[in-house]
């Protein structure tokens, strides 16, 4: 078989192992990975001396032209995904939102038919449920036949899920290989604290955070898993940013069940003074970022294997809509940008010395691929697997600014944050879609990923 490119001389990072090797690509897949494997006459050969050679990242939550919060989320899925891609970011999983009446495959199509023309990486998607009335429940066998077996509830929201539909949720999915997702937060909790603050006339971004304290998510988690338990079926919590949450996750995943948890960049590196701040309002998402106690429990769940994979949760506004809220913060959208931010933060945290690369490999990329049922294409450096791969070079120094980013945001909470190494190039099945800080794909050249069933059955994703 013809290379078409050669990554030569680099160090090939996966979640277990890193070792000096070539890795040859043709036809958009990883075809060998050796010492010194040869170029053929038309081979490109990318120089990797002193780079790590990774796979690229899976970014398991976005929200990409998402109507929410009075206004639709800044991002499509062209300037989303290629936002992703100039931050390693091969594929992304977006939340499409149910609408009521609609079927799981109809809400598929609708917004496939938006993906497909626009992306500029792989993607796929999870489901926001929000209605399972007559037969809709029963469309998640359609969903999963064609390749999206990963569903959502949330707990909070104007169309949030009660108990009783997220438990039916649990049971009917756990038998035909689907996987529910939750956001966890108390509702009525929610809604009396935030009626008390403004009716106190406490309306800062401080308040959201107020009102939505760690006992808020906390409590929403254990139910969670309270429920996942009773039903028998694997649960991932998106987004953990509290302790509580994490020890019940903890708890849950040493007694043997098949509990995940996901947590993202902002809540590893803000804490909830961010609300203090005059430009809180920007910082403003849900779950809020909580204190520092609830982070350290967040990095202790990343050493001990407890948090399963780093996501963004990007869900970015503009700063025009941001400002609604400047006086009552329940008008802010919520929501940050993140998706370029992904993966060379965790990187960066690896090269600090924090974890270890195989861990930021293992977080943002294989464990993901895992989960979600797509192994079979994603998330390593193997031979079969599609050659989404990241040059990355741990000597660079980079600073954070929006202007330096590719979406379509205006501003971003990580202005000024400075990372230890960075991207350099990007490749999406064999494409070149970044180097050196300038994007090179092109829209409508990023495709669908159709993932396998979900079964997870123990807290253990190692022998998958
Ligand atoms: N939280 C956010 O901050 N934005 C999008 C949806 C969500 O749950
Ligand atoms: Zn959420
Ligand atoms: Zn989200």
């Amino acid at each position: 078989m013809t290379i078409d490119i050669l990554f030569k001389g680099g160090k090939v990072v996966t979640d277990s192992s890193a070792f000096k090797a070539d890795v040859a690509v043709s036809g958009g897949k990883i075809i060998a990975i050796g010492a010194a494997l040869k170029p053929g006459a038309d081979t490109e050969v990318v120089d990797c001396k002193g780079k790590l050679v990774l796979p690229g990242a899976i970014d398991a939550h976005t929200h990409l032209a998402m109507p929410f919060g009075g206004t639709i989320s800044a991002d499509d899925y062209e300037t989303g995904t290629r936002a992703a891609a100039c931050g390693g970011t091969t594929t992304v999983f977006d939340f499409i939102l149910q609408d009521f009446d609609e079927t799981f495959p109809d809400a598929i199509r609708r917004r496939n038919a938006i993906a497909e023309t626009q992306a500029v990486v792989d993607y796929s998607f999870h489901i926001g449920v929000k209605d399972i009335h007559g037969d809709l429940l029963s469309t998640m066998e359609d969903a999963v036949k064609m390749g999206v077996p990963s569903f959502k509830v949330f707990m909070v929201y104007d169309f949030g899920v009660t108990d009783g539909v997220f438990y039916q949720t649990l049971e009917h999915a756990k038998g035909i290989g689907a996987l529910v997702g939750v956001h966890a937060e108390n509702n009525d909790l929610v809604n009396f604290l935030t009626n008390k603050y403004i009716s106190e006339k406490k309306t800062s971004a401080w308040y959201h955070y107020l009102s939505r304290p760690e006992f808020v998510e906390g409590e929403a988690d254990v139910r969670a898993i309270q429920w996942a338990k009773a039903a028998g079926a694997p649960l991932y919590i998106v987004h953990l940013a509290n302790k509580q949450g994490m020890d019940a996750v903890t708890r849950a995943r040493d007694e043997g069940y098949p509990i995940f948890a996901e947590t993202c960049p902002h809540y590893l590196h803000f804490t909830s003074d961010v609300y203090k701040r005059p430009d809180g309002r920007n910082f403003v998402c849900s779950p809020p970022i909580k204190g520092k106690e609830s982070q350290k429990a967040l990095w202790d769940g990343i050493a001990r294997g407890d948090i399963a994979a780093v996501a963004t949760d990007h869900c970015p506004f503009k700063k025009s809509e941001k400002n609604w809220g400047k006086n009552d913060f329940r008008k802010i959208p919520n929501g940050c940008a993140g998706i370029e931010n992904l993966y060379p933060y965790i990187l960066s945290e690896a090269n600090k010395g924090r974890i270890s690369f195989n861990k930021a490999v293992e977080l943002c990329a294989t464990n993901v691929a895992k989960i979600f049922g797509l192994a079979h294409k994603k998330g390593a450096i193997a031979v079969g697997l599609d050659a989404d791969i990241v040059v990355y070079d741990p000597k660079a120094r980079f600073t954070i600014t929006n202007k330096g980013m590719h979406g379509a945001t205006d501003h971003t909470i990580w202005e000024g944050a400075a990372l230890k190494g960075y991207p350099e190039r990007t490749y999406s099945r064999g494409r070149l879609v970044f180097k050196e800080g300038k994007f090179l794909g092109a829209k409508g050249t990023g495709e669908f990923v159709a993932c396998k069933p979900i079964r997870l059955t123990s807290p253990d994703l190692r022998n998958l």
